[in-house]
């Protein structure tokens, strides 16, 4: 089989293009990765299949015979909002070292809000001396939102760890000790019953500004928000007020609208939020290059795209 040129395509300000290169190439020692800005013409010609990382799309349409790409990130909801109606299909990262990544992260920020680590934060700053009254995993009520690859791990891992875990999605899921729902009317009785809600759901046009005021308000009191998902699920706006009035307790927030998220946003200085800058799950470059190669050689033996996102869908 011929040598196939195989660009990476990434923002012009991408830091890793480089270090992904080079472990893309070490991946498939049979097959010439190249950045997309080293392509002369002539190979531009030729590429069928692109790996991509959050590309600029006009860099995809100069690629003529494209059949497909390879996303190294798991959300690819930018991409597919940029590229609109598109022949070319897109093809996101999964990844099982990506899920228990992302699953070691929502334990640990439900940790957090569980065991009210916010809370004794703001009290030293004042220095109060005040235990909070325990309480176990299994009488705190987590729900997430998307059982994806990332969203049922997260679920095992809670589960594991003792919460009483339930979860919504498109298609209603089995999930072993996981309570599950789908659909806009039991999203609202979930959300009644959910004290710590964790979202990892795509952007889509269906869930964008899903979390408004009214599903805020559905949430107990004292009910608190991670959202390790995409910043435009919940209105902004609404989850302000939310926390300005307390009936949310505090929200931890990855992602933004917006990212880097600019200084002065509100959220960097609000007494109820804990901001990340968009590390709960990064790819591991190791992991995610092999799952990578294993597609492409797939497709280089049988001709078969791997199974790509749904652009009617939108994930
Ligand atoms: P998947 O596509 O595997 O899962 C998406 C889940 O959301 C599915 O359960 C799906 O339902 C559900 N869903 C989608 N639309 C709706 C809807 N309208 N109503 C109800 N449920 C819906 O995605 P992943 O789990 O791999 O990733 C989820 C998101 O996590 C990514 O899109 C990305 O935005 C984000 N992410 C964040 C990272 C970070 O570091 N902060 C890292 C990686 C990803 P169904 O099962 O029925 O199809
Ligand atoms: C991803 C992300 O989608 O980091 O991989 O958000």
């Amino acid at each position: 089989m011929n040598r196939m040129t195989i660009p990476f395509v990434a923002r012009a300000d991408y830091a890793r293009s480089a270090d992904w290169v080079a472990a893309l190439q070490r991946s498939m020692p049979a097959q010439r990765i190249v950045a997309f800005d080293q392509l002369s013409q002539s190979e531009k010609q030729e590429c069928t299949v692109a790996i991509v990382a959050n590309p600029d799309p006009q860099d995809l349409a100069s690629l003529p015979a494209l059949r497909w790409v390879q996303s190294v990130w798991a959300g690819v909801e930018r991409l597919v909002a940029q590229m609109g109606s598109t022949d070319i299909s897109i093809v996101r990262l999964v990844d099982p070292q990506l899920a228990a990544t992302m699953a070691e992260a929502v334990l640990a920020w439900t940790l957090f809000l569980h065991r009210d680590m916010h809370t004794y934060a703001a009290q030293q700053q004042q220095r109060q001396w005040r235990a909070l009254d325990y309480v176990r995993p299994q009488q705190r009520r987590v729900g997430i939102l998307g059982l994806g690859s990332l969203g049922e791990a997260a679920a095992a891992r809670l589960v594991a760890t003792g919460f009483h875990v339930s979860g919504w999605s498109r298609q209603r899921k089995q999930i072993t000790d996981v309570a599950c729902f789908a659909g806009a009317e039991q999203l609202d009785f979930m959300l009644a019953g959910t004290d710590i809600l964790i979202c990892l759901l795509p952007l889509t046009p269906h869930t964008e500004g899903l979390l408004d005021a009214r599903r805020l308000a559905l949430l107990p009191p004292d009910a608190s928000v991670i959202n390790f998902a995409r910043g435009q699920i919940i209105d902004d706006g609404a989850l302000r007020a939310a926390l300005d009035t307390g009936a949310l307790k505090h929200a931890v927030l990855d992602v933004f609208a917006t990212e880097p998220l600019p200084p002065e946003q509100w959220q960097w200085q609000h007494a109820r939020v804990t901001v990340l800058p968009h590390c709960t799950a990064p790819t591991d470059m190791g992991t995610a290059s092999a799952i990578v190669a294993e597609n492409i050689a797939r497709f280089l033996t049988s001709g078969t795209v791997p199974k790509s996102i749904d652009i009617e869908r939108g994930y």
